[in-house]
């Protein structure tokens, strides 16, 4: 923590004091972490790290932040650190995460949280049993209307749930030329984009629903089985130039999956990383024996909501932002996106971490936790299980 905190202000309160961060990884998403953090405004970026010096240098130098590092364990000694991001390749989440919280720091994990659920429900474990806070960069659940979607669901708007389906489509993958450690087994882990973004349609899928998808059906597929990846580094959407090599690959790019919800409701997802156009096209529909709503992240300030007489289109309204000591949420009808639905989603975790509240009881956190983790993890093996036998499988845990 940084020294005391400053004598009270005016109003008589005691400012938070400010919470320390460190950010490992200096690829795509490393950089949008280190912005929603320093726009929540109880935190400030004191290091980052990386596995090339150089990089690394120049990623710190670009973002203003002092310190950097390729050797981890300096993080993880520094007592004044609170806070270590992991915004790294999959393989490494669980190791880092793992050392973040045994250093007895607090600890922000993106998705997907381990390559196999054993190992992700040891550190739901072990963050337990550290008391620390421990999030997963859930994204889409920071927008303010999926945030409404879920409340109208829970409101009975819909009537009886019935259907859920929906995409996450892509194309930055869509061609031999487009590589990305994601695709490579050893690196990403055996799901390619299931895991990568499949498990942020679940995700979302499930919130807005306000239950559990307990079986999954899934075909995937491998539209790209030779790419070449470059010798040099690509980060995501990036590519990179340079020489190459040809490598197979394992990993599924596109997949189609049925989903059965508790409480009967069916539906289905499309998800791809090879449909040319479609950039970042996350949708949700869910349709009741009363209503249907549907949402898309590419114009994420709408929510439809039709009916056989009438269907109208909700906006966000002028109380539906986020207010705290940072950069508060604009006022409506000044479109907010994908970088606020992040600064939002960490907002409580960190509102949690400066006012040195204990950790939430399972069931009961204003962010998304581990478990919300290790349910993805759960997801990408009953999908690549399906998908193996050609049945269905469960998703444990669902009951
Ligand atoms: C690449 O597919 C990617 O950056 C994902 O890794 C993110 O989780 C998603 O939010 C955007 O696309």
């Amino acid at each position: 923590m940084s020294p005391e905190p400053r004598a009270p202000n005016a109003a008589g309160n005691a400012p938070h004091r400010r919470v320390r961060v460190a950010v490992i990884g200096t690829g795509f998403v490393g950089p949008h972490h280190i912005d929603a953090i320093r726009r929540i405004g109880l935190a400030d970026v004191v290091a980052i790290a990386g596995t090339d010096p150089a990089r690394t240098a120049d990623r710190a130098a670009a973002l203003g932040i002092d310190d950097w590092t390729t050797d981890t364990a300096v993080l993880l000694a520094d007592p004044a650190i609170d806070v270590v991001h992991i915004c790294t390749p999959n393989r490494t989440h669980v190791a880092l995460a793992t050392a973040v919280l045994q250093a007895g720091k607090h600890v922000v994990v993106e998705k997907p949280l381990a390559l196999d659920l054993a190992e992700a429900r040891s550190l739901v474990a072990l963050a337990r049993r550290v008391d620390r806070h421990a999030a997963v960069t859930l994204t889409y659940r920071g927008y303010p209307m999926v945030r409404r979607a879920r409340a109208l669901v829970a409101d009975g708007v819909l009537g009886d749930l019935r259907l859920v389906h929906g995409v996450y489509l892509q194309d930055w993958l869509a061609g031999p030329s487009d590589h990305n450690w994601r695709v490579d087994a050893a690196i990403g882990g055996a799901s390619g984009a299931v895991a990568d973004i499949g498990s942020h349609w679940f995700d979302t899928a499930e919130f807005i629903a306000g239950r559990r998808i307990q079986g999954v059906f899934a075909d995937l597929a491998t539209f790209v089985p030779r790419r070449r990846r470059p010798l040099a580094h690509a980060s995501a959407f990036g590519g990179a130039a340079g020489p190459v090599e040809d490598v197979e690959v394992s990993t599924e790019d596109a997949a189609t999956i049925l989903v059965r919800f508790e409480g009967g409701a069916r539906g289905a997802c499309v998800i791809s990383q090879v449909s040319p156009g479609r950039k970042n096209e996350l949708t949700v529909e869910l349709a009741g024996a009363r209503r249907t709503i549907s949402w898309r992240q590419e114009d994420p300030e709408l929510l439809w909501v039709r009916g056989r007489k009438r269907s109208s289109v909700l906006t966000r309204g002028p109380d539906e932002g986020t207010a705290g000591p940072g950069i508060p949420s604009l006022p409506a009808g000044h479109p907010e996106g994908w970088s606020d639905a992040l600064r939002d989603l960490l907002r409580p975790f960190y509102a949690a971490v400066a006012s040195g509240r204990s950790i939430p009881e399972p069931g009961t956190a204003a962010y998304p936790t581990l478990e919300h983790g290790a349910r993805g993890v759960a997801f990408i093996e009953a999908v690549l299980g399906s998908a193996r036998k050609g049945a269905w499988a469960s998703i444990p845990g669902s009951s």
